[in-house]
């Protein structure tokens, strides 16, 4: 009798439980789990990293050239980008009201001696400029995400453009696709290991201790991340993307356990595109939609940014105003747009914020300590929420489409 497979969700939910038991007893001596566990969790990732640019670039590329309409990838391409802004200025305000709600509760740090020293912040005219690539090989061996999509959209509309002429490549790009997916597959099987052994070090480094006076400010954070991810995404694909709530979010399971457990959107990519074609996204949008918004769409980064901006004007006195709160959440916005999906980028940005209201940015050096506590809940929601996107974008399609031909003359 053929055996049952336990599916996958299943065994990353396992792994994920076993990996947070295991980090927990590894808490307060972390070196073997570090040592030898954490290069496993690594080298996982890094074969997602592996296929990820590959995926990416062939799914949009086949997505555009099964759309064999230019007007319609616009039409996606608009709709995409509309999703994605509403949703990200909406998580900031809800940031802000929690935040405020909090602030006379936080635990007021001392922020003198506190030090930061912020890396490069790319301005937005530079994260502009910086999307065209200057050369074919750039994209791929960067793995410039937004770059990557640009080469695709050129290359895509290259092959619709050439007509027949374009045909060959059209059906090497298919090829190549399915190939890319076959791979993705075998990497996706090792998930349940990737997770147990990137999840482990973390337990095992940041143990319950870690939480301290921070307690409050994570838990602001969680309880935006919570109160988004049900309200808005349950709110959008029950109304818009015609999915259950409860089956969007078990359906998602795989892909938010990933992103919890390596807090990368770009790493989970490949698991994403898998959950949500099964709950009903095209893939020629799931393709499209779902890159663009691992690399643009980042609604949880935006909560991070909005309640750690309030925490630290706390820390050092400062009541934010109605205008700089305002400013806040324009940045935010922005900045979310700019952060790439990597572990530990939303810290980069949060640069930006601070600096919009001039509040110190060596503020930052208050939460650097549990960023990677934070970072796994934003993650989590940076990717449900493209997720969300896709189904809602492609929900729509499928409508618009319907009455595309239900208006055309019958023969
Ligand atoms: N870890 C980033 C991501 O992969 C988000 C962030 O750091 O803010 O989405």
């Amino acid at each position: 009798m053929k055996q049952k497979k336990i599916p996958l969700s299943l065994q990353i939910f396992l792994a994920l439980g076993l990996g947070i038991a295991v980090g927990m007893a590894f808490t307060g001596n972390p070196t073997f789990a570090v040592s030898y566990i954490k290069p496993f969790g690594t080298i996982f990732l890094n074969l997602l990293k592996f296929v990820v640019v590959p995926i990416v670039f062939f799914s949009i590329l086949s997505g555009i050239i099964s759309m064999s309409d230019i007007r319609k990838v616009g039409s996606i391409g608009v709709k995409t980008l509309v999703y994605y802004t509403c949703t990200t200025a909406g998580a900031i305000v809800l940031a802000m009201f929690l935040a405020n709600l909090f602030k006379g509760f936080f635990t007021v740090i001392d922020p003198t001696g506190v030090t930061f020293e912020p890396g490069e912040t790319a301005s937005f005219m530079d994260t502009l400029v910086d999307i065209f690539p200057s050369n074919i090989i750039a994209p791929f061996a960067n793995a410039s995400m937004l770059q990557v999509i640009v080469a695709a959209l050129l290359f895509g509309f290259g092959i619709l453009a050439a007509g027949e002429k374009g045909r060959p490549a059209a059906a090497l790009v298919d090829s190549l696709t399915e190939v890319c997916m076959k791979v993705m597959d075998i990497i996706l099987r090792l998930s349940p290991i990737g997770v147990f052994c990137l999840i482990l070090p973390v337990v095992a480094e940041n143990g319950p201790q870690i939480l301290g006076n921070l307690g409050l400010v994570l838990l602001c954070a969680y309880i935006g991340y919570f109160l988004h991810a049900v309200i808005v995404y349950s709110a959008t694909v029950k109304a818009l993307g015609g999915v259950s709530p409860l089956a969007f979010f078990k359906g998602m399971f795989p892909a938010m356990a990933m992103a919890f457990s390596s807090a990368s959107s770009v790493g989970t990519l490949p698991l994403n595109l898998e959950c949500t074609e099964r709950l009903g996204a095209r893939r020629d949008i799931a393709s499209f939609v779902l890159p663009l918004g691992a690399t643009i769409n980042m609604d949880g980064t935006a909560i991070y940014q909005g309640v750690c901006a309030v925490f630290i004007a706390t820390c050092y006195g400062v009541d934010l105003t109605l205008g700089q709160m305002i400013t806040i959440v324009l940045t935010a916005t922005l900045a979310s747009i700019g952060t790439a999906g990597v572990p530990g980028s939303g810290v980069v940005m949060l640069t930006m914020v601070l600096e919009s209201v001039n509040l110190p940015v060596a503020g930052i050096g208050l939460v650097i300590g549990v960023d990677r506590i934070f970072d796994m809940g934003r993650t989590t929601v940076n990717i449900t929420g493209d997720a969300a996107c896709a189904l809602v974008v492609s929900n729509l399609e499928k409508k618009a489409e319907a009455r595309r031909a239900a208006r055309r003359p019958r023969a």
